[in-house]
């Protein structure tokens, strides 16, 4: 069966940065059927963020054309500590954090893969049982100190230190690799640019171990740049997570909606599953029509309906719509939460006032005659109703349970004015 060419497909992507053995893999896959895969991820924190979206995504591509791939929580690989693009060393976690986050993540990856044709594995399961004397004696000797301090991971650090445990960190990992290429047929290790000393350490083992032609792969990403020079990933908030709490669907769809026109391509590439003849037409319309941003609203709803399923992507649309059209008066406290979370913030009591008084207090007018001019020139919208009466009272009570007035100014300065 002549499959789909998935590494032409990841090139043309820009989705590969450094290959092993890029001859031995084509021709792997073109001779067989089947390929497992693996990417692992150590439980650092309790929610993955859109950095870790790269590499999974890719497994996703190999899941949907027909291979198996495998995700990796690093429960014991996690209570180490990897080095790999840290100037200094980690602080220890928690048993009690580091199983809590395992979690999380098995949960969030449960989510993107669903349940067919995958499996999760923990590699506290086998690094767990390794006890010293045999960690030193079956695998200690396959590795040369002068060779794991070459690494640029531990070469970076030798300058201000690295303590023994997270100098060891690769020969967890190889031995990782090394674990499911013998159990579990896993011949393709997949991770960023920085696990590329990992990932030939794992597969310089498996060499050592089940002969040099044993087929065992190592593919890296590249490193993902933004085209302004700021870091990719961060929105005013700080990171852009998959966990709905922490970066909620709209600022998700919100995040994506407002990427620039000389990255939105190289994204629909990476975070989508649309075709190669759709991206191209949304990079000419990107070219012809920058003022519509086709591809950055493709690009949104895609990327949150991937992560946030149809119900979340709805809703952000919904938001997204009702904050740019003013008209508000439908969404619910929780969605009020969403939309204006990095909106100017202000406070009232839950008494009466007058409009003037009020815009005053909460400081979104600086003066009476600036509110007064306003209000008669109908800039300003009180919970969605522009009202040009400068005798007008808000009533705290009449809309969002009685726990918001949202005050608008102008076409789309919006206040979220908190009732105490
Ligand atoms: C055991 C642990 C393995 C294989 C991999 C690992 C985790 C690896 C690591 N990965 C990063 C992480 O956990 O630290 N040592 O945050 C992260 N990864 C995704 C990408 C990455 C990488 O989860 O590979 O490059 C970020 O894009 O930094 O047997």
């Amino acid at each position: 069966m002549a499959k789909f060419d998935i590494l032409e497909d990841l090139k043309w992507r820009g989705a590969i940065n450094q290959e092993t053995d890029e001859e031995g893999l084509r021709k792997y896959l073109v001779e067989h059927d089947d390929l497992a895969l693996y990417c692992g991820t150590d439980p650092t924190g309790d929610s993955l963020h859109i950095g870790h979206l790269i590499p999974f995504m890719i497994l996703k591509r190999f899941q949907m054309a027909g291979y198996h791939p495998v995700i990796l929580i690093g429960g014991g690989t996690g209570s180490i500590g990897d080095p790999s693009g840290r100037k200094t060393e980690r602080v220890l976690q928690t048993a009690a954090q580091v199983k809590h986050n395992e979690e999380c993540l098995t949960n969030q990856m449960k989510k993107l893969f669903g349940t067919e044709n995958f499996e999760i594995k923990n590699n506290a399961e086998w690094l767990g049982k390794l006890n010293l004397i045999d960690f030193l004696r079956d695998y200690g000797k396959f590795f040369q100190v002068n060779n794991m301090i070459n690494k640029d991971v531990v070469a970076s650090r030798l300058e201000n230190g690295i303590s023994f445990t997270e100098f060891t960190y690769q020969i967890l990992q190889a031995i990782d690799f090394y674990h499911l290429n013998k159990d579990n047929g896993v011949q393709l290790q997949i991770g960023g640019s920085d696990q590329w000393g990992n990932i030939t350490a794992g597969i310089d083992l498996i060499h050592k171990l089940k002969g040099a032609d044993r087929p065992a792969f190592g593919l890296t990403i590249p490193l993902m740049l933004k085209a302004d020079g700021t870091k990719f990933g961060k929105s005013a908030g700080g990171a852009v997570w998959l966990d709905p709490e922490k970066t909620s669907p709209y600022e998700f769809y919100q995040f994506w909606i407002n990427q620039d026109d000389r990255d939105v391509v190289k994204y629909l590439k990476y975070f989508t599953f649309l075709s190669r003849e759709e991206i191209e037409d949304l990079a000419e319309k990107t070219k012809k029509e920058p003022w519509k941003r086709a591809a950055q609203k493709r690009l949104a709803e895609e990327v949150t309906k991937f992560v946030h399923g149809e119900a979340g992507l709805k809703e952000a649309q919904m938001i997204t719509d009702a904050l740019f059209s003013g008209n508000i008066k439908n969404l619910s406290v929780t969605q009020i939460e969403q939309g204006l979370k990095n909106a100017p913030s202000a406070e009232a009591g839950s008494e009466e006032k007058n409009l003037v008084d009020f815009l005053v207090d909460t400081k979104i007018e600086p003066s009476k005659r600036q509110a007064r001019e306003d209000i008669k020139n109908g800039a300003i919208y009180v919970n969605g109703d522009r009202e040009q009466s400068v005798d007008f009272d808000v009533d705290p009570s009449s809309a969002f349970d009685g726990k918001y007035v949202i005050i608008r100014k102008g076409k789309r300065k919006y206040t979220l004015v908190t009732i105490k």
